[in-house]
């Protein structure tokens, strides 16, 4: 499972960033620190972006709609070409979890910062992921053992796991192509619409049933393997509080486990990364009820909400995910990683913080928050103007404290100081969630925000 010249070398030369924004900016603040060159490819609207000015070299790859540009896999394998790049990062979303696309970078002789193809492909089909995940011992949601193709046969199934049953696209993720079931009366129109919508986002029918948590946490755990046959977890994140499939707020590490829950999630983790041979960064996604872990979904990628874990761990971990791409050990054991405070990400976007419509714009005035524990990722600048293009992600504020009660009146001082003027953004909102009585009790579920904290 190692990548071409994963034995030859300990770091590449030259890293071409295949991403935008704040992202594309952190994988080059830490090749830069490697002393690794960087290749930006931006759009051309993108052509007055942060990474651009700062990277070594610069591609334009294509008109704006992502489809021509961050997702126009011939260009980027060109840029790469040209430019001698001797590895490929794919940041987030985009290209970053297309199986194809890590083989064709692979097949050219460039090396791709991210898991072997075939784990990028299992893992991406979410019945595949569940069946590899059960027999290496992960607790999962019960549910169907596979597709289930027919009504009959959901029926069948419906009554053997029990009500409320929630039917998934197996192409799925996101939410799209979900359906539930409260009681058999609903079952043929949930199967035929989450059937009907899963052909129509993924252009793939296949769909699998779980009992339905009402609920529940979203708690994911880091982890990191390496082509050596190491592994280790950096812990988890809670991630519960969303909108629409959306993540607003995460935190580490999760205010709602124990110790004992903790060391025992990371085991699991950790030896289903063994167990399969997995090489890079990734995070098994569970959903957490009444004290039980229930495994849903891997991510073969560097994950938005990454710089909580750094913030508690005081690992870098897009350097950590370029050596292990390298080739190279990951030269920790889990003895070695440790755990100091509490770490908060707030996600600013430019949207109405009320509506949460879009507002692209110009920023005309910008200044960020500093001080101790604070951390802001972003690719924004006085005078930049926030494309319509793209998702509306502008900047993260992570805080970090030395306890949850300190991380909290830290946030709070941060982000009053925030300035982004000329666009609205969601600061008025998180400043809201920061004095909101459940999130300071760290009492919330997966359905807090929609449910209580915005309807309410
Ligand atoms: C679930 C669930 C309840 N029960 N599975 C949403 C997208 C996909 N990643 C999995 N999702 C869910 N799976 C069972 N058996 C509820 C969700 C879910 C959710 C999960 C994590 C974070 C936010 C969510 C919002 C709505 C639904």
């Amino acid at each position: 499972m190692t990548g071409p010249g994963a034995e030859r070398q300990t770091v590449f030369e030259k890293v071409l960033i295949a991403n935008r924004g704040e992202i594309a900016l952190r994988i080059h603040r830490a090749c830069r620190e490697m002393g690794i060159k960087t290749v930006a490819v931006h759009s051309t609207a993108d052509a007055d972006a942060m990474h651009v000015r700062l990277a070594d070299e610069s591609v334009c790859i294509g008109p704006p709609a992502a489809r021509d540009s961050y997702l126009n896999v011939p260009a980027i394998v060109s840029a790469a070409a040209v430019t001698g790049a001797d590895a490929i990062h794919p940041g987030v979303g985009f290209l970053s979890e297309n199986a194809a696309f890590a083989e064709i970078v692979e097949a050219h002789g460039i090396a791709f910062i991210g898991p072997a193809p075939a784990h990028i492909e299992a893992m991406g089909d979410k019945i595949t992921a569940k069946r590899t995940m059960r027999e290496l011992g992960v607790p999962c949601v019960p549910g169907s053992d596979g597709p289930v193709s027919t009504l009959d046969q959901a029926k069948a199934e419906a009554a053997r796991i029990g009500y409320p049953i929630l039917i998934k696209a197996t192409a799925g993720g996101g939410g799209r192509g979900m359906k539930v079931a409260e009681a058999p009366e609903n079952l043929e129109e949930a199967f035929l619409m989450a059937r009907r919508e899963s052909a129509a986002a993924f252009g793939n029918d296949a769909v699998y049933m779980e009992r339905y948590l009402d609920q529940p946490r979203h708690i994911e755990v880091q982890v990191a393997g390496d082509s050596h046959g190491n592994a280790v977890h950096f812990g988890e994140r809670d991630c519960s509080v969303q909108r629409r499939h959306q993540k607003v707020v995460e935190e580490a590490p999760s205010p709602a486990l124990n110790a004992t829950e903790r060391e025992a999630i990371g085991k699991v983790a950790v030896d289903a990364v063994t167990g399969m041979g997995y090489r890079s960064l990734g995070t098994f996604e569970f959903l957490y009820e009444n004290g039980e872990f229930f495994f849903i979904e891997m991510n073969t990628r560097l994950q938005v909400e990454h710089p909580i874990t750094e913030a508690i761990t005081g690992i870098d971990l897009v350097r950590l995910q370029l050596q292990i791409a390298a080739g190279a050990p990951l030269g920790l054991r889990q003895a070695d990683v440790s755990f100091s405070g509490h770490a908060i990400e707030c996600r600013i976007t430019a949207e109405d913080p009320v509506t949460f419509q879009p507002r692209p714009g110009r920023v005309t005035d910008y200044h960020a928050p500093g001080g101790l524990g604070v951390r802001v990722d972003s690719a924004l600048y006085s005078g930049y103007a926030v494309p319509p293009h793209y998702d509306s992600l502008i900047a993260k504020l992570i805080v970090h404290g030395s306890n949850r009660n300190e991380c909290l009146l830290r946030l709070r001082r941060a982000l009053d100081e925030f300035v982004i003027d000329g666009l609205p953004t969601t600061i008025p909102l998180h400043q809201r969630l920061m004095a909101a009585p459940a999130f300071i009790n760290g009492d919330y579920s997966i359905r807090w925000l929609e449910q209580d904290f915005l309807a309410g």
